[in-house]
Order: structure tokens, then C-alpha cells, then sequence
């Protein structure tokens, strides 16, 4: 496998994976297939651009442009989608549009040129867990359970890619992740955004009561467990990625206002999230006992800091959609 196609590769976890097959694969030539979006930021792949990582601004659902980039590449990395909740309640379509008729598209072309595929999904298919008085995770056998416009179009995707492996012999895999977090993440998620909002004077700020618990995983993570599952991983099998690091929303923000050095209770508790899940949590003893990946962040708190110096050191790669992205939330109230 000398050449692949990474959707969505100008985003936060696609460009963290680009750059890890970039320093540690040199012989392995990447086309990236994406929007640019306001979710994709070209400086994320700029430095790489060249000889062994081109970018084709695209849409995944653009079924010509795909055949063409499709029968270029040997594998197929599908991480191209729209992934913010918030944004999935206020306006679904482009979550249905992008999350299934694009993996829709990326299969039969993959289908048709007998590529190998690899799909990138999250925990959140599972719907959630009970907060309390239970120690249950998700498994790769967990049912489907989606809440919102969000996860409800990544669990179609899934279903369809499942559909395509048993119907038509897709040579493909599927791993679902719980919640990443580091450097190049966009301010409009949880752990950004009270970071920016503290780097620019404003009050970080937590939905409701803040007692909801995700399951975090630093990026570089990710991405290794990821070119685990594409060189090691059985085909047709789902792999669920997790490194066992639940905590709760109110002492995540609890860490990051005692890291940078603020007063604990310097927030403001917001409108809640409608259908807000619960908790979410990995049991990934599956890719660790079959393909022998093991997380190297296990210290969420030197993560913490690291992703926070990022910011700090890189001011102009978020300042200036910081009052776009807080005006749209205070017109939610949030
Ligand atoms: P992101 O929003 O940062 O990046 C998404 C990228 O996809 C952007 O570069 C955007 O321009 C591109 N894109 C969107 N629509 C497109 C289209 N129609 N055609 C081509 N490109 C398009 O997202 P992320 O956080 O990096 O997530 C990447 C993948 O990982 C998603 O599939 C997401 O569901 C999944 N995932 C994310 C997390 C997380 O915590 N962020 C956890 C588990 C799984
Ligand atoms: O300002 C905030 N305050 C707050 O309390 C924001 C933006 C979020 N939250 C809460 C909501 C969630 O319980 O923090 C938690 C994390 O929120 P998000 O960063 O929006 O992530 P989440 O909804 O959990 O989904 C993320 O993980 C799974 C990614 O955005 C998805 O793409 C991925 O599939």
C-alpha cells in the first residue's frame, strides 16, 4: 500500500493522521479529498504539500471527482464528515448530505474499483451511558442507540458500510472512537473553546449541571490506532478505539482554569444541550488484544497542558473565527 486517499484530511484528527503517516511512512504518497469547509483549514497541511501529500479541493459527494481520485489511490481513509452536534440540532441537512450520501458515494467507488476502505466513526452510535450505577462501556457488539442528527447520520454511515462489506464484498473496516482532544481541534468544540475563551477574556462555559462524562483520548492516539486497524485490522470487522480517560465536563474545565492559572469557579453554567448524552465509554480490549495497540498519552493532565500551550503558541490559527463562532453560540444562549 503505497498510496492513499485521506478524506477530510484538512480537519482536526485527518491532518493529525497525515502528519503521523508523513513522519513515520515516507514511502507512502497521500491525495487528500477535501470541502474546506469552515471546519478545514488548508495552514493544517500546508507544510506538507509537495511530492508526497497533494490536496484536491473536493466534495466527497461529488461522484465523478471520487471515481477519478478513488481509482488513483490503493486505500481509502474516510474521516470527511460534518462532526459537531450543536450544529447538527440547528441545521441537520449537511450532516445528511456529507455523512451519508458522501460515505455513500466513497463506497461504490471503492466498491467498483475493489479498493481497500477504512471508515472513521465515533462512540457516539452507541447513544449513551447511565451516569451512575454502572460500569458498563460500549463494545464493538453494543447496539445502535444515536440521539442526535449528528450521530444518527454517522450510525447510517456505519450501517452502510456494513451493508457494502456483506452485499458486495467492500474490502473495508470501521473503528469508533470516543473523544479526541489536541492541538488543531476547532474552537467550536469543548475543550478549545474554554481554552480560547480564557486566552481572549472571556468566560469558558459549561452546559447544565457539567456531570456529563467523556471518554478522552489525545489525537496522536488515534491516528496510531488507526494505521493499526489499516495494516493489521480483519476486514469486515469494527474496532472501537478508547484510552480509558472518563471524567466528567465540569472537571475537565476544573483542569484547564487550574492549568492556566485561573480561579476554579471563573465560569458561566449555559443552556444545556437538547438530548445531551450522558456518558460515553470505550471497552478497547479488542484492537489491543488482536492488534496490539495501547495508548502513550495515558496522563490526560500533560496532554491538558501541552493543547493549551498550543493555542497560546498559535493565536492566529484561531483568532479570527473566535467572535464568529461565540456569536453563533450566544444566540443560542450558550
Ligand atoms: P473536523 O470537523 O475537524 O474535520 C472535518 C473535515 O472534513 C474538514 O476538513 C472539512 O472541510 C471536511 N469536509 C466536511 N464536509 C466535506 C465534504 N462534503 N467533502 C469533503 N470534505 C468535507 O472533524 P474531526 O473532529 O477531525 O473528525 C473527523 C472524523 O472523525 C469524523 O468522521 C468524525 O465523525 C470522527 N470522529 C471525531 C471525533 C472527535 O472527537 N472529534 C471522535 C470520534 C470520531
Ligand atoms: O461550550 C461547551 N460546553 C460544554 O459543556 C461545549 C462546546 C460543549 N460542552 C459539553 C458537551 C459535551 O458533553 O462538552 C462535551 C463535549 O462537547 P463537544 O466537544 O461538542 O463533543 P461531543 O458532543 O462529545 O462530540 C465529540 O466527540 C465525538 C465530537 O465533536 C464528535 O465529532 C465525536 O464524534
Amino acid at each position: 500500500m503505497k498510496k492513499l486517499l485521506i478524506t477530510g484530511g484538512a480537519g482536526f484528527i485527518g491532518s493529525n493522521f497525515i502528519r503521523y503517516v508523513y513522519r513515520y511512512h515516507p514511502e507512502i504518497r497521500i491525495i487528500v479529498l477535501d470541502k474546506l469547509t469552515y471546519a478545514g483549514n488548508y495552514k493544517n497541511l500546508a507544510a506538507l504539500l509537495g511530492d508526497r501529500v497533494e490536496l484536491v479541493v473536493g466534495d466527497i459527494s461529488d461522484q465523478p471527482l471520487v471515481d477519478k481520485l478513488v481509482e488513483r489511490s490503493e486505500a481509502i481513509v474516510h474521516f470527511a464528515a460534518e462532526s459537531h452536534n450543536d450544529n447538527s440540532l440547528s441545521n441537520p441537512w449537511p450532516f445528511i448530505q456529507t455523512n451519508i450520501i458522501g460515505t455513500y458515494t466513497l463506497i461504490q467507488a471503492a466498491t467498483k474499483y475493489h479498493k481497500r476502505f477504512h471508515h472513521i466513526s465515533t462512540d457516539e452510535v452507541y447513544g449513551d451511558l447511565p451516569l451512575s450505577g454502572s460500569n458498563e462501556k460500549f463494545t464493538p457488539i453494543s447496539p445502535y442507540q444515536p440521539s442526535s442528527p449528528y450521530s444518527a447520520s454517522k450510525a447510517s454511515s456505519d450501517m452502510l458500510v456494513r451493508a457494502w462489506i456483506r452485499s458486495f464484498g467492500l474490502q473495508a473496516t470501521i473503528s469508533n472512537c470516543s473523544n479526541n482532544y489536541g492541538p488543531y481541534q476547532h474552537i467550536e468544540k469543548f475543550i478549545p473553546r474554554q481554552i480560547t475563551n480564557i486566552l481572549s477574556g472571556r468566560r469558558p462555559k459549561l452546559y447544565g449541571s457539567g456531570s456529563n462524562i467523556r471518554d478522552w483520548i489525545h489525537v496522536n492516539d488515534h491516528s496510531a490506532a488507526i494505521w493499526d486497524i489499516l495494516t493489521k485490522g480483519k476486514i469486515g470487522e469494527t474496532y472501537l478505539i478508547g484510552a480509558n480517560g472518563e471524567m466528567s465536563n465540569k472537571a475537565v474545565l476544573e483542569m484547564i482554569l487550574k492549568l492556566m492559572k485561573q480561579p476554579q469557579n471563573a465560569y458561566d453554567i449555559v443552556k444545556d444541550r437538547p438530548g445531551h448524552d450522558l456518558r460515553y465509554a470505550i471497552d478497547a480490549s479488542k484492537i489491543r488484544d488482536e492488534l496490539g495497540w495501547q495508548p502513550l498519552y495515558t496522563d490526560f493532565q500533560s496532554g491538558l497542558q501541552e493543547t493549551i500551550n498550543w493555542y497560546m503558541d498559535h493565536q492566529d490559527w484561531w483568532q479570527m473565527d473566535k467572535n464568529k463562532v461565540e456569536m453563533t453560540y450566544a444566540r443560542n444562549n450558550q
